[in-house]
């Protein structure tokens, strides 16, 4: 039986657009504060204790991301009003993420909150420690130099590299959609592999990649790897694909294991078309758990506000059932 260690701030209701925008309609914003809110109070309901996160420097996010781009969001968020909500022009894939005011403090703040997390693991330096990030604004979807898909900053990569100065890394990313940012930030690396779960990207954001084929580039060839799945998969052939995927993690031998974690491949989630049930996330959350290794747990989707504390509170229970 492991106990995970939970670090969360309410300091990420600063970051709030209003609406996200499709082929110019503008639609209530679905990455709301709201989310972490009700996940965190759901959480201290069952009687859980959340850690405030410490503080970080630019150091660790200007490891991941150039400094025009990070200096982009700062001085773009500085220059709004209180509830302005800017679809910026440079550095963005999409127009699912506005800045907003508070939207570069928010995105700093989320990636303490990952290198809290990930700093209680180094400290705690043995197979099993687990701490879990309850951060936003998410972060996968965000590249070196791209902010997209309600993305800033690469928590969990950033989270990754700062833990790859200590051993091999494998981030297994269970978000339903497939982790562009992060595949890009460690496709030419060998001792950082990424491996994805995720809706078929031919009809599923981020549409650009997360296909099979796939693999890495240069020196990091054989350590990236997707697993695309057809719209409304359900437990039975995600689990299998699960199995899968551990086997690429364990042959990889690494030391630490980071999760992006979403909990958008929920039936009920209302963006998202995969059919997973509630108890499929214990599943997941205690199969992870058997292969033994220290874990980061990062917080990524996930989109409805009655479910995310009963998902999250599903995996927990799987995670610490080993
Ligand atoms: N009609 C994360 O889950 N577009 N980002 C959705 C719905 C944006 C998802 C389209 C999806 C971004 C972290
Ligand atoms: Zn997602």
């Amino acid at each position: 039986m492991r106990t995970i260690q939970l670090f969360y701030s309410p300091n990420h209701t600063v970051h709030n657009p209003t609406y996200e925008q499709y082929d110019g309609n503008k639609v209530p914003y679905a990455e709301s504060s709201d989310r972490l809110a009700v996940l965190a109070a759901h959480l201290r309901r069952t009687g859980r204790r959340l850690h405030a996160p410490r503080s970080y420097n630019l150091d660790h996010i200007l490891q991941i991301h150039t400094r025009p781009y990070v200096d982009y969001i700062r001085t773009t968020s500085r220059r709004l009003a209180v509830n302005e909500t800017l679809l910026p022009s440079n550095f963005i894939m999409d127009t699912y993420t506005p800045i907003t005011q508070g939207t570069y403090k928010a995105a700093c703040q989320a990636v303490s909150t990952a290198l809290t997390a990930t700093d209680y693991v180094l400290a705690n330096h043995s197979q099993q420690a687990i701490a879990y990030a309850l951060c936003r604004p998410p972060g996968h979807h965000a590249a070196r130099k791209h902010s997209g898909g309600y993305c800033y900053f690469n928590n969990a990569a950033i989270a990754a590299q700062h833990l790859a100065q200590h051993g091999r890394v494998a981030i297994l990313d269970i978000d339903y959609h497939h982790g562009n940012g992060t595949q890009e930030l460690f496709y030419e690396r060998s001792d950082v592999v990424y491996v994805s779960i995720h809706a078929d990207p031919n009809v599923q954001f981020p549409y650009s990649s997360g296909y099979a084929n796939e693999f890495g580039g240069e020196v990091g060839v054989g350590y990236n790897r997707n697993y695309p799945l057809p719209l409304h998969s359900g437990d039975a052939r995600y689990m299998r694909t699960l199995h899968q995927a551990i086997t690429d993690i364990t042959d990889f031998n690494p030391d630490f294991l980071v999760i992006s974690a979403g909990f958008d491949g929920h039936i009920d989630d209302p963006i998202c078309q995969f059919n997973l049930s509630t108890q499929c996330y214990e599943h997941i959350g205690a199969v992870i758990s058997s292969i033994g290794l220290p874990i980061v747990v990062v917080q990524e989707g996930g989109y409805n506000l009655e479910t995310l504390g009963i998902l999250a509170e599903a995996f927990i229970t799987g995670l610490e059932s080993h």
